[in-house]
């Protein structure tokens, strides 16, 4: 069979949706950097529906760490496929806005020189929480993190995002050129100011007018949210057969789509209304609302929904026991923590409870439950600490935190071992390995880690009681036992 590129497109099957633009018109204006299946999910597409109108936004894209994404889509001319999964089928579109990808390790040189162009006037940011470089429980730039140490020591070689953002400014800000705005479509709370905190605390180490200067460029924060299941080598077969031509890395998704958008973009910005996202001056009470409502629900699935043998997603929303659970975590526990004057935060909830149970969507557990040290804070903990200042219950979000204490373990219930994705895997593997089957003493260990839970929850009668109270359930009777009592 042929491969996705340029020459496929001239003579392509008929009904496949494809870039309605003449892409030889494209020039670049944003560089991505962290460039994986969420962004070409999701920013990649609404990039792609505005060129026809606008041809400075081409994307180019990098990658911070594996050189996969740009062997994938280089002999593919950075075409790829969306395919969007329904319970009517599998819905594939062929996606034109990313121009070309880069490998930061083997390119740095020419990825420095083109942010330092003038043409690029926004730089996304996909690098995912740990990318960030810093201390989830706090926000704050991680001075000790081994690639920053590098990067100070090597600022012009950097390794980081921060580091990278940092020196492209740099060499902006001596060519007399303004800053590109920094946008975060990360997960975390005010991406935009985290993006904003991290960056300028970096160039501030590197030179402190540089830290002013960068303090003063845009950094909108944005919400962003698809579901991006990781692909399979049965999806690439599939989208094979519907396009009628072999793409090394076609991108699975939903048809679910939202972005809202800080409009803060002082050298200009594509028309991304036009493409269906929204532009507003507050982005935090609708990243609150998602953080804690989808991602809060999707980790104490993925921790819980692991431990009780299921799979995916849609495996877990089969077991109505969970279903309740997670219902009522975000009903009883989520919505009263949330200020969205206006928002039918109930309609919310039952579209998130439709989006996890899309049979076609294979949304592992495991893929959730990577990284949890850095998504708990602001999935979990943050509702935590402001239901704990309310006087209110805990019961459900502290079920989320103890079935992701007994899932770092790396010991699933029938013995086997859990592949434990974590930048602090082995810290966290050790404080089990001397905990044994002792909740108490896995419970003190893992909260010892104030990076993730910062100083005040350790010694928190209620958060204690709770979190220990389902890990003893957990380590006795296991994860459908537990979700069923608890869920009651
Ligand atoms: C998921 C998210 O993997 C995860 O941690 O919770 O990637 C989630 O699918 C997206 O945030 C949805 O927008």
């Amino acid at each position: 069979m042929t491969r996705l590129s340029a020459a496929f497109l001239k003579n392509p099957p008929a009904g496949i949706r494809l870039p309605d633009y003449d892409r030889s018109t494209i020039k670049p204006g944003i560089v991505h950097l962290g460039i994986g299946a969420f962004h070409r999910a999701h920013m990649a597409v609404y990039i792609d529906d505005l060129l026809g109108e606008d041809p400075n936004w081409g994307i180019v894209g990098a990658s911070l760490r594996r050189p996969d994404t740009k062997e994938a889509l280089e002999p593919q001319d950075g075409l790829y496929t969306i395919a969007v999964r329904d319970a009517a089928g599998t819905h594939p579109r062929v996606i034109g806005s990313i121009l070309k990808v880069m490998d930061a390790n083997s390119q740095r040189e020419e990825l420095l020189a083109l942010m330092a162009d003038p043409a690029i006037r926004i730089v996304s940011l996909t690098v995912t929480e740990k990318g960030y470089c810093h201390d989830p429980a706090t926000g704050e730039l991680d001075q000790q993190h081994p690639d920053i140490v590098h990067d100070l020591a090597n600022p012009a070689a950097p390794k980081s995002a921060p580091g990278m953002l940092v020196e492209a400014l740099a060499r902006r800000k001596a060519a007399g050129v303004p800053p590109f705005a920094v946008m975060s479509c990360d997960n975390l709370p005010n991406n935009g100011e985290t993006a904003k905190r991290i960056v300028t605390t970096f160039a501030a180490l590197r030179d402190a007018e540089l830290g002013q200067w960068v303090a003063a460029a845009a950094f909108p924060s944005t919400m962003v949210d698809r579901i991006v299941p990781s692909t399979t080598e049965a999806d690439r077969e599939e989208v094979a057969g519907l396009i009628g031509a072999d793409d090394a890395w076609p991108i699975m998704t939903e048809p679910f789509t939202q972005w809202v958008i800080e409009d803060d973009f002082p050298e200009g910005r594509p028309a991304f209304e036009k493409a269906g996202a929204q532009l507003v001056g507050d982005v935090e009470p609708f990243e609150h609302m998602k953080l804690r409502m989808l991602n809060g629900s999707h980790s104490t699935m993925a921790y819980a929904g692991y431990l009780g043998g299921y799979d995916a997603i849609a495996d877990v929303m089969g077991d109505p026991a969970y279903v309740k659970l997670i219902r009522e975590l975000m009903s009883e526990e989520v919505m009263p923590t949330l200020d969205m004057p206006g928002a039918d935060l109930e309609t919310y909830r039952d579209q998130l409870l439709e989006r996890f149970r899309n049979p076609a969507l294979k949304h592992r557990t495991w893929q959730i439950a990577m990284d949890g040290s850095q998504k708990l804070p602001q999935r979990l903990l943050g509702t935590i600490r402001d239901r704990l200042a309310a006087g209110q219950g805990i019961e459900r979000l502290a079920l989320g935190v103890a079935a992701w204490m007994r899932y770092v373990t790396g010991v699933a219930e029938d013995g086997s071992d859990i592949d434990v994705r974590d930048p602090h895997a082995l810290k966290m593997h050790a404080i089990a390995a001397g905990a044994g089957d002792d909740p108490v003493a896995l419970f003190e260990g893992l909260t010892a880690l104030t990076e993730v839970f910062g100083t005040d929850l350790a010694g928190n009668a209620v958060f204690r009681s709770a979190v220990i109270g389902h890990l003893e359930s957990l380590f006795d009777d296991g994860a459908r036992a537990t979700v069923a009592r608890v869920a009651g």
